[in-house]
């Protein structure tokens, strides 16, 4: 008899609440011109479903609550680094690991201690906050990732890959000694939640091998990425999430890590190294920026808590529930017509918003026109990730990506299915009243990361 499906469910049970708050369209018109139609400047409070990021908006286990409670706030040496540190060395296979309270402090010292002026760093597609600490350090970031991750619509099962040609042509062009390293981000976030293959890391590895380039791995969603190897790639299929996560990281040098996102975490980071010798420089830098090497930035229960998080979010039925239920909001939404990535990411259903309001151009801002138009219809709030995220060239001309999205990023263990429900009936409403969103004119630009406190009036 052929086996029925199986059904994923949540591999938990709900202990304590928070209570949302649900506005009327008054409400949310007020608060959306307050907030420069900016979603990053509302006010939580303003909001009913939050899918700004999941970035630090998971809810963490009794475990984790429980460890917090471990905390040993010593000034040096708290029995919290090592638990998060043993942690590191098992799950991932890194030797040294400096603490930061966030990702971006991890990338701000990578780039510091590897980055010389006028380097270049070719990557799998650029992430803001990474981009700009290599550009800060005086190198110019290339973006290598296949053409495939360009396209929405295209079905390719890794379109995080990097191609390995497009590499081969910069250090062709440069010579290997002006390639700070490889950026390598798994679950490539800015190209929709996209996995690399394990077959691509070999082939990677192998190709800097030969040239002696360092791989640096962006690892803040690579249990999500391991999943996918788990459910696409051939011969991964029985292995366990643990192992492929290891063996991803074996393929590379060092790692930034932003413990908000797979790690279940509210706040934290780290460096990971694999050589000593830049792990005394690391360890000595992050006593100017964080603190001292055995806290770096963050509380002693808050390394407990990313210790216990690790080890919760490579569990088998954890992993395969968080993208599960992305995808269920993902395909709700093909179902419906609505133009998204596919396929569904990790982390987010993203919206295609190029296709969506083709008659917005994108100097008047699609994504960032849409994600205003979904909170005012229902108080759901999402993220721009198109030309506002992608920012100004080294000449100060604007970016335009090919890719003008808007993210629905879902939080680990916090919204249940029926919320997905409610976020797909917003959505559709939005879509079938399309051609009534006006574009957007940006009236205040600060000078870095810009999407985050940009403002906007409507055309
Ligand atoms: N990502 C996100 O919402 C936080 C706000 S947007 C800058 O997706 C990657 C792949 C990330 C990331 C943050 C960071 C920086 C590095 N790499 O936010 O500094 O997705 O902890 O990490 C956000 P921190």
């Amino acid at each position: 008899m052929e086996q029925r499906k199986k059904s994923w469910a949540e591999p938990f049970k709900i202990k304590m609440v928070e209570l949302i708050h649900m506005t009327t369209r008054e409400e949310r018109e007020a608060a959306l011109k307050e907030a420069g139609y900016n979603t990053f400047l509302l006010k939580s409070k303003d909001v009913y479903i939050d899918l700004l990021t999941d970035s630090g908006t998971s809810a963490m286990s009794d475990r984790q609550w429980a460890g917090m409670m471990m905390g040993d706030e010593a000034y040096a040496g708290s029995e919290n680094f090592y638990h998060l540190e043993a942690a590191v060395q098992n799950y991932y296979g890194y030797k040294y690991l400096v603490p930061t309270h966030q990702g971006r402090a991890a990338e701000h010292m990578i780039s510091q201690l590897w980055i010389k002026k006028g380097d270049v760093i070719p990557g799998n597609m650029y992430f803001t906050t990474t981009r700009l600490h290599q550009e800060l350090a005086g190198g110019t970031f290339i973006d290598v990732i296949i053409d495939e991750a360009h396209d929405p619509d295209d079905l390719h099962p890794f379109k995080g890959n990097i191609d390995l040609n497009k590499l081969q042509a910069v250090i062709d062009k440069y010579g290997a000694d002006k390639i700070a390293y490889v950026a390598l981000a798994t679950a490539v976030n800015m190209a929709g939640g996209q996995p690399v293959s394990m077959q691509n890391l070999k082939d990677l590895r192998e190709m800097t091998n030969k040239y002696g380039i360092k791989i640096v791995h962006d690892m803040t969603r690579v249990a999500e990425n391991a999943y996918f190897i788990k459910k696409r790639e051939e011969g991964y299929a029985d292995k366990s999430i643990v192992d492929i996560v290891r063996e991803i990281c074996s393929y590379t040098d060092a790692a930034t890590m932003s413990a908000k996102k797979d790690a279940l975490v509210n706040i934290g980071g780290f460096l990971a190294l694999n050589d000593w010798d830049t792990f005394e420089r690391a360890r000595n830098m992050v006593v100017v920026y964080e603190g001292l090497h055995t806290y770096g930035g963050l509380a002693g229960r808050d390394m407990e808590a990313i210790a216990i998080g690790i080890t919760e979010s490579v569990e088998e039925n954890h992993i395969r529930a968080r993208v599960e239920q992305v995808a269920y909001l993902g395909n709700k939404l093909v179902e419906l017509g609505v133009p998204v990535v596919k396929p569904i990411g990790g982390h987010g259903v993203f919206l295609d918003a190029k296709k969506i309001l083709p008659h917005l151009t994108q100097d008047q801002f699609p994504a960032q026109s849409l994600a205003a138009a979904l909170y005012l219809d229902s108080g759901v709030r999402s993220m721009e990730r198109g030309v506002v995220s992608a920012g100004r060239n080294k000449e100060g001309k604007n970016n335009y990506p090919k890719l003008e999205l808007v993210r629905l990023t879902i939080p680990r263990r916090v919204y249940t299915q029926a919320h997905m429900d409610v976020v797909a009936e917003s959505v559709l409403e939005v879509y079938e009243n399309r051609e009534k969103i006006t574009g957007l004119k940006m009236v205040y630009e600060p000078e870095y990361l810009r999407f985050f406190q940009a403002r906007f009036e409507v055309l």
